[in-house]
């Protein structure tokens, strides 16, 4: 026989670099279902019923181009319940020159293919993953001697690389960035468009009924299921957006409103990072929109940005600093991760709202993330290695590439800074006034102490005099410690004992 060519669950792309110079008559292409993936971490069931039906659907449509595809089934007899395991059975039964595989998504997985070749006798190839804009190794060239790695340079450089935005040499409208136009707090009376919701198809009923039954001691809510699982579905969501959304995703990008999880953002993400999307298509149709005066400058380039800057920003950080990354916690934070991250049950209506439509949808957007669940778990010293496995479990866009330098670098500062310049810390009044939620919640925004108050207030102030010896030298936060060391004595010891009271009945729930 020829090549064994295993495709992952997150590489749902006809143009893989795994597929290309494939021999349909002696070539084997392997997907499989396995037990492991699903459990390492009791992922979300949405994401769980995501990724099994997206990889049926691709499987028959590799079929259906003549591919000799050999898809294993969770269910099947035999499955061993791991990757190793699945390609061992693989190789007994097809015998393969070599095992070409695309560069996987996560570290643990890097690790254990490149085990093979011994554990096998057969050769493996592990193939660029060239649906990202900048490789691993050329993130390394960008980082090597830089002090520091501000996303803002290493997006600038992207644009030029791949002429996106660009106009003779400069930036489209003379400006890299339109960031300070993005900031609109929520009015009423927005007319949000409803989001794509795709038809439950056979091959879906057959694995909701399937993760209704194996995975039903996970978190989140199956049903209602409409994710795109095919490429034409997750084509139609991205012409939707486009059409519907784009235009107002930078005014409102980082507005929140109580019973709209969707907003103006695209929902895009489940798509892109398993590959039913490209990033480099979603790009150039959105340049175009712009282009074609469908949607303004501050709009476009602010989705972009989130694109070819954080999306492949962050994916540079990981393998660059893998596996240590793994284990940083620069403010020694070791608090057990709240129950209310699970159940939802508390009297902070923002974080109650932000628990709930993760649990029903297995996506918060992004300012949900950082600045509610995140900016929360920051100032209540959440150890992250529990932060960073409830990421992983509750969305259906995460893997560790992505989901890491977001939870332990911007999120919760524990790399030190190599993502951000400072913690995106923050009091009650940012929710206030980028959100309806203090309108209906127990709690009074206004309050910085006593039982009605804000616990983001006193929380606030508390985590930046509990890490003032690793925080005060950071000289974006001088005018904050200027204020820290103007608080009396008084003022210090409420703000502590609210703080402590606070935590102290979470770590009873
Ligand atoms: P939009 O707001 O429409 O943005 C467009 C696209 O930009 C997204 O689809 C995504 O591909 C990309 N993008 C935007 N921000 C980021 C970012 N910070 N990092 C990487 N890509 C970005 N994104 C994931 O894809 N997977 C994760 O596991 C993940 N975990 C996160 C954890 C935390 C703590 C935070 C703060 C952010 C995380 N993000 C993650 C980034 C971001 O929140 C999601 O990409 C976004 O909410 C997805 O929704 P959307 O497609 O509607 O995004
Ligand atoms: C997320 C996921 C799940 C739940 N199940 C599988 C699976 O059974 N088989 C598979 O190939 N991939 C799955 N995935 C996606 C993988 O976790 C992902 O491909 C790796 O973590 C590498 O990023
Ligand atoms: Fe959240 Fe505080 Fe507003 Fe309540 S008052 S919704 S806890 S920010």
């Amino acid at each position: 026989m020829g090549a064994l060519r295993l495709i992952l669950g997150d590489q749902l792309s006809h143009n893989i670099s795994s597929l290309q110079d494939c021999a349909l008559d002696h070539d084997v292409v392997l997907i499989c279902e396995v037990r492991a993936e699903a459990t390492y971490v009791k992922h979300h069931k949405k994401k769980i019923a995501f990724a099994f039906s997206a990889m049926r659907h691709f499987a028959d449509e590799l079929g259906q181009q003549g591919y000799r595809v050999d898809y294993v089934k969770l269910g099947d007899a035999d499955n061993t319940g791991s990757f190793k395991g699945e390609v061992e059975r693989a190789v007994e039964r097809h015998n393969p020159d070599i095992i070409i595989v695309t560069f996987p998504g996560e570290y643990r997985v890097l690790e254990d293919i490149q085990s093979w070749r011994k554990a096998f006798d057969v050769e493996v190839e592990i193939r660029p993953d060239d649906r990202f804009l900048c490789t691993p190794e050329e993130f390394r060239a960008w980082a090597d001697g830089r002090k520091q790695l501000r996303m803002e340079f290493f997006y600038r450089d992207m644009r030029r690389k791949h002429d996106i935005l660009m106009r003779e040499g400069e930036p489209e409208g003379g400006k890299w960035n339109y960031d300070v136009e993005n900031r609109k707090p929520p009015k009423t009376g927005l007319e949000l468009p409803r989001t794509y919701k795709a038809k439950v198809d056979p091959v879906t009923r057959e694995v909701l009924e399937l993760v209704a039954e194996q995975f039903c001691d996970h978190f989140g809510d199956l049903e209602p299921f409409h994710f795109a699982v095919t490429r034409a579905q997750a084509l139609y969501a991205l012409g939707k957006f486009v059409g519907e959304r784009l235009a107002r995703f930078g005014d409102y990008q980082d507005a929140m409103v109580e019973g709209e999880p969707w907003m103006y953002h695209s929902h895009l993400s489940f798509y892109l990072n398993c590959g039913l999307l490209d990033p480099l298509e979603i790009v150039r149709k959105t340049e175009q929109a712009y282009y074609d005066g469908l949607a303004p400058l501050n709009a476009v380039e602010g989705f972009i940005r989130q694109i070819i800057g954080w999306r492949e920003y962050v994916r540079g950080i990981y393998w660059l600093k893998m596996p240590q990354y793994a284990n940083e916690n620069f403010l020694k934070a070791k608090r057990k991760l709240p129950r209310l991250f699970w159940s939802g049950e508390t009297h902070m209506n923002c974080l109650r709202q932000c628990v709930k439509e993760t649990r029903e949808n297995a996506y918060a957007h992004h300012i949900q993330r950082l600045m509610v669940l995140g900016n929360f778990a920051l100032l209540a010293g959440v150890d992250p290695k529990q932060v960073n496995e409830w990421y992983l479990i509750v969305y259906a866009d995460a893997y560790e590439w992505v989901e890491m330098p977001n939870v332990t670098g911007m999120i919760l500062f524990a790399d030190g800074g190599v993502v951000g310049s400072k913690p995106y810390a923050a009091g009650g009044n940012y929710i206030n006034k980028m959100s309806n939620y203090c309108e209906h919640c127990f709690y009074s925004v206004s309050k910085k102490n006593g039982p009605d108050a804000c616990p983001f207030n006193y929380l606030y102030w508390d985590f930046l005099i509990r890490n003032k010896d690793k925080l005060r030298s950071n000289p974006r936060l001088s005018l904050v410690y200027a204020s820290v060391s103007k608080m009396s004595k008084d003022e210090t010891r409420t703000t502590q004992e609210d703080a402590r009271r606070f935590i102290e009945a979470l770590d009873k729930t």
